[in-house]
């Protein structure tokens, strides 16, 4: 990793490029996709896959992997971003997005993506399936860790819940949530929606350590990554990201309803260009 004397991740930062790049390109190649939820998480994404995770990208299946669960299947555009970045899916394939026998169909699918592990589209189940996963590895002795990436508006599904609690009672220290508190869901803002503040405190009251960031400052995501990789106790581990949608090109960010953004055709361009000049590597 290379740092700058102020300290700002410079290669991380042109990978959250990159991939936030990679992301638009397959939205343009529809002309629709979950852009702005790409946009918020990508820092994220960068930081998982190329600061803290164990992959081989030439053998997904790799048995000593670390394990990324996206459980929002309709961010599968973000996760696709990564995987091509991350060098699993080749970039030629971005142009295949969304089509007919693409393997990168628009909500995720573990039977046809190298690299995705669990499939999409019912929310609320991926921090079930990794408390399972995260069992299964303890149970075998493996040091792999499971990641789940799920959203704030999968709080509002019981079933959330009860993996917070049984990821607590198996000790499960081998598991890292990560929840996109983007403050946005298709019905609108998240906590108006269903009120889950205050986070922390519960998921502190399950059993959890938890840490609460600004998901759109790769130092301080990269800090929050390290922390829940260290030595903090017998439990589960939750990172809270606070993200803006459409982070990175400003135009989109300033849409309001912005659960599945419109964007004019001309207008992908324009984001692409926006990503340009605020490129910092
Ligand atoms: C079990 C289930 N209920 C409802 C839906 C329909 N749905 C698709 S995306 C979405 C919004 C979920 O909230 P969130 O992921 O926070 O939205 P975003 O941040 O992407 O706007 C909903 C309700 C679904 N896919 N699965
Ligand atoms: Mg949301």
């Amino acid at each position: 990793m290379d740092t700058t004397p102020l300290g700002h991740n410079v290669a991380l930062s042109e990978r959250a490029y990159r991939i936030r790049r990679n992301a638009v390109r397959m939205g343009e190649v529809q002309g629709q996709g979950y852009i702005g939820q790409a946009l918020d998480i990508a820092d994220v994404l960068a930081t998982a896959y190329f600061h803290a995770m164990r992959y081989r990208p030439e053998d997904p299946e790799w048995e000593e992997r670390d394990r990324f669960l996206l459980s929002n299947g309709h961010y599968a555009i973000a996760l696709y971003a990564a995987l091509i970045e991350a060098g699993i899916i080749p970039e030629e394939e971005l142009e295949t997005y969304g089509s007919d026998g693409s393997r990168l169909p628009m909500s995720g699918m573990a039977a046809y993506t190298p690299g995705m592990e669990m499939s999409g589209g019912s929310l609320g189940l991926g921090l079930s399936i990794a408390v399972g996963i995260g069992l299964g590895l303890k149970r075998k002795n493996s040091t792999s860790r499971v990641y789940t990436l799920f959203s704030d508006g999968e709080l509002d599904e019981g079933s959330v819940w009860e993996a917070i609690m049984s990821a607590a009672h198996w000790k499960l220290d081998n598991l890292i949530g990560i929840v996109d508190v983007n403050n946005q869901q298709a019905d609108g803002p998240s906590t108006q929606v269903m009120a889950f503040e205050p986070l922390v405190d519960k998921l502190e009251a399950f059993g959890w350590h938890v840490q609460r960031i600004n998901g759109n400052n790769l130092d301080a995501v990269v800090a929050a990554f390290d922390t829940a990789r260290g030595d903090v106790g017998p439990k589960p581990r939750m990172i809270v990201c606070d993200t803006r949608m459409g982070c990175g090109v400003p135009f989109l960010e300033a849409r309001e309803k912005n659960h599945f953004i419109r964007v004019d055709a001309h207008e992908w361009q324009l984001a692409l260009d926006a990503l340009d000049a605020g490129r910092t590597a």
